[in-house]
């Protein structure tokens, strides 16, 4: 089957499909800009299949980039502008991009050599013949997202056509999504939320969004007043956006303007649900998914919001809970908990190159295990309580392995042995803090430094906000470090 993902591009108007800082683009002005970017693909001898990385900078370019590769049917690899040396490294090897597109060749540092590189000028892409949108096969690849474990590299979890198609119309029904709604955002456009949710969904409903490359809570609330319906945010930012609309009552006007409040990638606490109806005179609605799986639950947009829940599967995704046995035993009775459990055409392909870790989370009837922890209520709406592997850290709504974080601190000569936890954090979720066993034949290190050297080789936000530094690690019988003890010890410190 044929799908057509962003049928915009073939029958463009007048009317903004794209709104970037001062650059606003018509829905005919992007499919322009996209077809010159498929001429540009065509030039460099991209074929349809093809793996492009784009560094995912805060730029228009990059969003036309993403948007012209998708209507070529080649496959981006959307790069974190600020991934570290050994990730870059790491995922350039493992997808092996045909071509890289960065606003400069210094965004790959040290790596500019492991790919041929092409500046993605501001709008005027210009190349070749431009061949026209290609309708792609829905079990075609379109994205390949990279994608945290608790412990080894990301994993790069292949996205087809079809999962963002038929999730993105799942998401539209559930949340009477259209032509009409103007989603505003501040999220980054390499991960499922700002990419798929933010930019392919905005297009696909046949509306516009308004992308704000930098957060700032002042500024999101200024776009949603300007004409914005729909605000998508992780829970730190909607917590910064009730801090600064407490303060000042006028920036709560965007909040009250727009129909439909989102929030999703984290738990949002009763408190911030709270502060954002009052300031808004509306709830926030929750959803929930992963990056292999996309959306999976929703609260609908046609009912009430529901704090502390996540809704139902949406149309046309079986959700069950299962006990540890991988056996559907969960009554729905909202008290017993088990794992949720996904099957349906938002499944992902699989992980690239890491046949092995994909058999460890989707059975031979194509049941997805998320490894997060639910109870369930007899109408299937879901409430999430929790997550099966304590290394796997949420903040600021960015997934973390704590053993890639240890993995690096103990490649410094100061440190001995190392536990990192994610800590209970009102703005973060969860906040990164690394326990330290120092070298004693080595001066003892400065918590800054171990925390910059973290930021130095990985992902700034993947840096402890805190360093402990103690005598030894608290131990099991089996010698295993019992990290229940250290995230009850720093307590005092958060
Ligand atoms: C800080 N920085 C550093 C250091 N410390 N650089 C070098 N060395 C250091 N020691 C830099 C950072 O790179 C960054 O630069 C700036 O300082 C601030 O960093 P940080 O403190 O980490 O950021 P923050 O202010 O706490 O960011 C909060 C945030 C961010 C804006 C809410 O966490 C965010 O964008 N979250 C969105 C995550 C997301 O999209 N998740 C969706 C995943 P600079 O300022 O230049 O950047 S998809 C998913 O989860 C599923 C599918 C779902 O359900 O959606
Ligand atoms: P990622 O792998 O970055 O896509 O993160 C997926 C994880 O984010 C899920 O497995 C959940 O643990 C978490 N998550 C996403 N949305 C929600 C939500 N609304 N409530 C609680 N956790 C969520």
């Amino acid at each position: 089957m044929a799908a057509q993902l962003l049928p915009i591009l073939d029958a463009p108007g007048p009317r903004p499909a794209l709104i970037v800082g001062a650059r606003r683009l018509s829905a005919a002005e992007l499919a322009a800009a996209a077809a010159r970017h498929r001429g540009m693909l065509a030039a460099r001898g991209v074929l349809p299949g093809d793996r492009v990385g784009v560094v995912a900078q805060g730029s228009i370019a990059t969003a036309i980039a993403l948007v012209g590769n998708a209507s070529f049917g080649a496959v981006s690899v959307p790069l974190n502008p600020k991934l570290g040396p050994r990730e870059l490294g790491h995922i350039l090897r493992d997808a092996a991009p045909k071509l890289v597109l960065a606003a400069s060749p210094e965004a790959l540092g040290e790596w500019r050599d492991a790919a041929p590189l092409v500046a993605l000028a501001e709008l005027d892409a210009a190349g070749g013949r431009a061949p026209a949108s290609a309708p792609a096969r829905a079990d075609a690849p379109l994205l390949i997202l990279y994608t945290s474990g608790t412990t080894g590299a990301p994993k790069g979890a292949v996205l087809t056509v079809g999962n963002v198609a038929s999730n993105l119309d799942a998401l539209a029904d559930a949340w009477g999504w259209g032509p009409d709604d103007r989603v505003v955002h501040a999220l980054p456009l390499f991960h499922v939320h700002g990419l798929i949710l933010g930019l392919f969904g905005a297009l696909r409903a046949g509306g516009c969004l308004h992308w704000l490359p930098r957060f700032d809570a002042r500024a999101l609330l200024g776009a949603l007043a300007d004409g914005g319906t729909v605000l998508f945010a992780v829970p730190t930012m909607h917590h910064r956006i009730a801090e600064v609309a407490e303060a000042d009552s006028s920036l709560a006007a965007g909040l009250r303007s727009a129909r439909l409040l989102i929030s999703g990638s984290a738990a949002l606490s009763a408190r911030e649900h709270r502060r954002l109806a009052d300031l808004a005179g509306r709830g926030v609605y929750e959803r929930y998914g992963l990056t292999e799986t996309l959306i999976n639950c929703a609260v609908r947009a046609d009912g009430p919001p529901q704090p502390g829940r996540v809704g139902p599967a949406l149309k046309g995704i079986a959700l069950r809970l299962v006990d540890d046995d991988r056996q559907p035993t969960i009554p729905r009775d909202d008290a017993t908990i088990g794992e949720v459990a996904v099957r349906g055409p938002n499944v992902f392909a699989g992980y690239l190159n890491r046949a092995d870790a994909t058999a460890a989370v989707r059975d031979d009837d194509g049941w997805f295990y998320t490894g997060d922890l639910a109870t369930w209520r007899e109408d299937g709406s879901v409430r999430i309580v929790g997550r099966r592997a304590t290394d796997l850290i949420k903040t600021g709504g960015f997934k973390v392995g704590a053993g890639e974080v240890e993995a690096v601190l103990l490649e410094h000569p100061s440190v001995r042995e190392v536990a990192v936890v994610g800590i209970p954090d009102d703005d973060l979720g969860e906040r990164i803090v690394a326990f330290v066993v120092a070298r004693a034949e080595e001066p003892a290190p400065e918590p800054a430094a171990l925390i910059d050297w973290v930021a130095g080789q990985l992902t700034p936000h993947k840096r402890p906000r805190a360093v402990i530094l103690v005598d030894a690690l608290p131990r099991n019988p089996m010698g295993k470090v019992q990290k229940k003890l250290l995230r009850e010890r720093s307590a005092p410190v958060s």
